[in-house]
């Protein structure tokens, strides 16, 4: 017997499903599944002309996002999950986790999900095998992930997968745990069908089993989306960024230019997850693990990101959307006024006060639907990348972008990156917290020894990317946001690719160079000189401000800090109190 079928056979004896499925991936397939799903009620039909072949997908009310307070690093040792994880004891997950598998599939189907993180074929590729209950995640993975007999045939009789235990439970947040244990490379996840806690190839493998994979064997899995800039002339460049959730990614990933006239073109590799290697060139190469988005539907508009609007035009699967009578799908941005008749994201008529669609509303599509899709985003080897961009959401202190000196002060940037908290995990929305990378609910292990990894991943690299740090989300005295964003984040990439080639001017600030006013094309945005000046700011006293904070939240660390960040920190406050006197 096949190591798969091994697992496969003693989690059925634990689960006790009435039927086992192997899951092939066709089209035939997935059409049973969704007729199944039609019939009990999972997914609802949505117009045939105006939203073919998608459907509307409406979850239990308390289970709309990722919960990262029921979500665990099992390590044997807790100080390998570090501070910023919440931590179980394997002998605890095996006795208070595992119980909740006991039976849970009686009545049910058990799905096995074979999948492949990474363009099939490539030599970076991994592989994962999620056993499930949920028709509605099997339908995701097969969008989300190489999915069904290509990724069975391709593991063979090899051990080496990533599985994944998933089941809908009860869906009480009373009885759901999200456990990954990184020194088996293995995951449980149980009481949730929501996206990030139930797709296990997403969040689960390809960013904290990965990290911890990586770390072993020298790459990065990181929370970036990556894309391709074409310039006049037909140079190409990559970049990557890391944001946190729910702050534009997708977006960025799809920008629109609005300079294609004069031949700058930008197109998408991937929006939310990537990982990097060094090449044998001495740069770092992306891929993309993922073949398809799970994006945040609310504020995906004509202006906003006409490329993922194209995307989900068909083929499509909502969750938690609002809908129109006869099936139109709707969302809050999608245009001007809402329809009259409108379902809201609980199927109940909507009275026009509060959200039509939940905030953290989503889209499931293949990659492949995106007009902007790079001919290069399924390249085995992946792409080499010119700058790393960090960024938060933040109202004040950051400006519009800034550079850092080198690849240990950009390992200092990402590690004290602050960000507003979004919808994307439940709890309060718009409180500023640490987000090291963007990776605070997705790194695998102790995050110090994250910032150790980066810093020794620079050491491997003869011609390091740029590292940048960006704020689209600076707000003037009225609240308003200043930088007009979306397509016209491109002039803020130009700048930083010629950086990134020795050229265009900045100024020396304690934080890192910032753009001289003129060396940014301000040209039509129609932005008053005080206004240009608030996005370029370096508020000595403000950030001076947020010092004691970062230093608490490196305090946390101890001694798995390491020096040159606590070192980066002084050196900062020491620039800070300079100019001040
Ligand atoms: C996501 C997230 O779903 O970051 O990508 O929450
Ligand atoms: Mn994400």
């Amino acid at each position: 017997m096949k190591p798969v079928e091994r697992w496969v056979r003693q989690m059925e004896a634990t689960l006790r499903p009435d039927r086992v499925v192997w899951c092939d991936g066709s089209q035939a397939e997935n059409s049973r599944l969704v007729e199944g799903m039609l019939k009990d009620g999972t997914l609802h039909g949505l117009h045939p002309k105006r939203a073919p072949g998608s459907y509307l997908h409406r979850s239990h009310p308390s289970d709309v996002a990722r919960t990262e307070h029921l979500t665990f690093i099992a390590s044997r040792a807790r100080e390998d999950a570090g501070p910023t994880n919440n931590w179980m004891s394997p002998q605890e997950a095996s006795e208070r986790v595992f119980p909740l598998f006991d039976g849970a599939m009686r009545g049910r189907t058990l799905y096995v999900v074979p999948y492949v993180m990474g363009p099939l074929g490539s030599p970076f590729s991994k592989l994962g095998v999620e056993i499930t209950d949920s028709a509605y995640v099997v339908a995701n993975m097969r969008i989300m992930t190489r999915m069904g007999q290509a990724a069975l045939d391709q593991l063979g009789a090899s051990e080496d997968f990533v599985p994944g235990l998933h089941s809908l439970g009860d869906l009480s947040p009373d009885r759901r745990f999200i456990v990954h244990f990184p020194e088996e490379r293995t995951i449980w996840s149980v009481g949730s069908g929501y996206g990030g806690n139930a797709l296990l190839g997403k969040k689960c493998f390809a960013l904290r089993i990965a990290s911890t994979l990586a770390r072993e064997q020298g790459w990065m899995a990181e929370h970036m989306l990556i894309l391709e800039l074409e310039l006049p002339g037909g140079e190409i460049h990559y970049v990557a960024a890391a944001f946190p959730s729910a702050c534009g990614k997708t977006n960025l990933a799809m920008l629109v230019s609005p300079f294609e006239a004069q031949g700058y073109k930008v197109r998408t590799v991937g929006d939310d997850i990537a990982w990097l290697r060094p090449g044998p060139d001495g740069r770092l190469w992306a891929v993309n693990p993922e073949a398809g988005f799970f994006g945040v539907v609310p504020g995906t508009g004509p202006e906003t990101n006409p490329n993922a609007l194209a995307t989900i035009a068909r083929d499509t699967i909502f969750t938690n959307v609002a809908v129109t009578k006869d099936g139109v799908p709707w969302w809050e941005g999608k245009d001007k006024s809402p329809p009259a008749d409108l379902v809201d994201w609980q199927g109940k008529a909507w009275d026009g006060t509060g959200k039509a669609a939940h905030p953290n509303s989503r889209f499931t599509v293949a990659a492949r639907q995106c007009p902007s899709m790079s001919p290069r985003w399924e390249d085995p080897h992946g792409v080499p990348l010119s700058a790393i961009v960090f960024g938060g959401r933040r109202a004040r202190i950051a400006p519009l972008v800034f550079e850092s000196r080198d690849w240990v002060h950009g390992v200092f940037v990402g590690a004290t990156m602050g960000s507003e908290t979004t919808a994307a995990a439940t709890g309060r929305v718009g409180v500023v917290r640490r987000d090291p990378m963007a990776m605070l609910p997705f790194c695998g292990y102790n995050m110090g020894d994250y910032f150790a990894h980066w810093l020794r991943m620079g050491r491997a690299l003869a011609r390091p990317p740029a590292v940048f740090h960006v704020n689209w989300f600076r707000t003037d005295e009225h609240g308003r946001f200043v930088w007009p964003g979306f397509g016209e984040n491109l002039r803020v990439l130009l700048w930083m690719i010629e950086r990134a080639k020795g050229k265009a001017a900045a100024d020396e600030t304690p934080i890192g160079l910032v753009p001289t006013e003129s060396a940014l094309n301000w040209d039509g945005l129609g932005l008053s000189a005080a206004e240009r000046q608030l996005l370029l700011k370096v508020d000595r006293s403000e950030w001076a401000s947020e010092v004691p904070e970062i230093r608490a939240f490196f305090d946390r660390f101890g001694d798995r800090l390491p020096a040159e960040l606590d070192a980066g920190l002084g050196a900062l406050e020491r620039d800070l109190a300079k100019v001040a006197v």
